[in-house]
């Protein structure tokens, strides 16, 4: 029932000791061989010797995402680059995304949580498993295929897209799981039924989802209509990717892997901890990884820590379904895209006013990204072709920054509702909960 019970069904005063003793060897890693931490640690007059106990860990700097952009490609890792064997990115503003590494060592841990996750949800040696994450830079794709190989599972690895390929493989191999997003699967479910498949026709039985939020009701939705059990799982590329914590089958909270990552809930305003089971950002530490160590890097994740044993016999604690985030960043089809982005593409264009509204909406289950963006007043009383054009040109700069199909909408000037305070720039209308 459980894939490495030894460290899944530690004590929990076991895995405390564990944890402290890994804290250590990574700051004193991170002091060595990453300048930008001990010149945060050193600012604030902290040194090894201040880590006694995990309680004495809430003293040492917070790490944010912005940190990975301002040192961008490498400069938080803690190896030569000549040691890292693997590199993965998630977009971020235009030119610099965020950039992860991996040495060997650390893809041999990926897989093995990756496949902690997956055989908590119920994968097996006899299954194949169809991965329609997307395979490539993003950490989705490649990270669930090892730990499902691990398994030695059959994996089916055929990325995102191609939707009637995709039903049409799971029926002539025989596929028996699955791995996505929840949004891209209900539009299988749906183009399944437009061919006139039925689930019986398929063999599925488990389906493994993450990658972005999602409720119960689409947990339902797709039990049934795809005869599963849909489990949840939680990864971000900063601390790995795909593998980080995820439910077993009994469905109450994603279990997280504590042997590898030190998890605290925090009050997003004071950064202060929050009282135990209650709800606030997670802010997670990695305690092996040795390409790109992250200390105290804030999620803006919301959720809470359930640290009760689970009826699955597993210790390691669990986190609740994520509740939100406390940033602006938009999760579109599981890729996250920040407005400011799209601003920047904008404002950098000759003839774009800088108005604009983003408007997101749900059909067919997948999620549609709308750019409404004013234009001056002469463009617009120019000719209808050069006003097609400049739609053309900044739908494919968009496109490309974003790596999103995204529709933008030139519309005349004052059209966009001017707001006397902030801006709205987001409209959402994907209703979640
Ligand atoms: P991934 O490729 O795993 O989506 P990214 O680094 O691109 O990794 O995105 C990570 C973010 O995606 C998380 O910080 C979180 O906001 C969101 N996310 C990932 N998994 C889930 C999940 N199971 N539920 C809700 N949000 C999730
Ligand atoms: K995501
Ligand atoms: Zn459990």
């Amino acid at each position: 029932m459980i894939f490495n019970p030894d460290y899944e069904c530690m004590p929990r005063k076991r895995i405390k000791d564990l944890q402290l003793s890994r804290l250590r060897g990574i700051l004193s890693r991170v002091w060595e061989n990453v300048k930008f931490y001990r010149q945060k640690m050193e600012e604030k007059g902290l040194s090894l010797k201040d880590l006694r106990t995990l309680e004495d860990f809430s003293k040492f700097p917070f790490t944010a995402k912005q940190d990975l952009r301002d040192t961008y490609p490498f400069g938080l890792f803690a190896v030569p680059e000549r040691d890292v064997v693997r590199l993965h990115a998630s977009s971020g503003t235009t030119g610099r995304p965020t950039v992860v590494g991996y040495t060997a060592k650390d893809l041999e841990t990926w897989a093995e949580l990756t496949a902690r996750v997956l055989y908590a949800g119920g994968l097996r040696h006899d299954d194949k498993v169809q991965n329609f994450l997307g395979y490539g830079l993003f950490t989705g794709g490649l990270g669930m295929h090892y730990g499902a190989e691990k398994i030695g599972a059959t994996v089916i690895p055929t990325s995102v897209g191609n939707s009637e390929r995709q039903i049409n493989i799971m029926k002539d191999f025989g596929t028996t799981a699955i791995i996505g997003t929840p949004s891209y699967t209900l539009h299988l479910a749906e183009v399944m039924k437009d061919m006139g498949i039925k689930r019986d026709d398929l063999k599925l039985r488990v389906g493994f989802f993450g990658a972005e939020p999602w409720t119960e009701e689409i947990r339902k939705e797709l039990e049934s209509s795809l005869g599963i059990i849909a489990t949840d799982n939680y990864g971000l590329s900063e601390i790995m990717g795909p593998g980080v914590a995820g439910e077993c089958q009994l469905k109450v909270g994603m279990h997280i892997w504590e042997d590898h990552f030190l998890v605290e809930i925090v009050d997003p305003e004071t950064l202060e901890p929050v009282e135990p089971g209650e709800v606030g950002e997670l802010v997670i530490t990695s305690l092996t990884k040795e390409a790109l160590p992250i200390i105290r890097y804030r999620t803006r994740d919301i959720t809470y820590l359930i640290e009760e044993p689970c009826g699955c016999g597993r210790t390691m604690a669990r986190i609740g379904k994520i509740k939100g985030r406390t940033d602006d960043m938009l999760i579109i089809r599981g890729v996250n895209v920040f407005p400011s982005q799209i601003e920047e593409v904008l404002i950098s264009t000759q003839g774009v006013l800088p108005h604009y509204q983003i408007v997101l909406d749900r059909k067919n289950h997948l999620d549609i990204i709308e750019v409404f963006v004013e234009v001056s007043d002469d463009i617009f009383q120019d000719k209808m072709r050069s006003l097609v054009e400049m739609e053309r040109g900044l739908t494919h700069k968009l496109k490309s920054v974003l790596g999103i199909d995204i529709k933008l909408r030139l519309v005349e000037p004052k059209t966009i509702e001017r707001s006397s305070g902030k801006a709205k720039r987001v409209i959402d209308k994907r209703k979640l909960n």
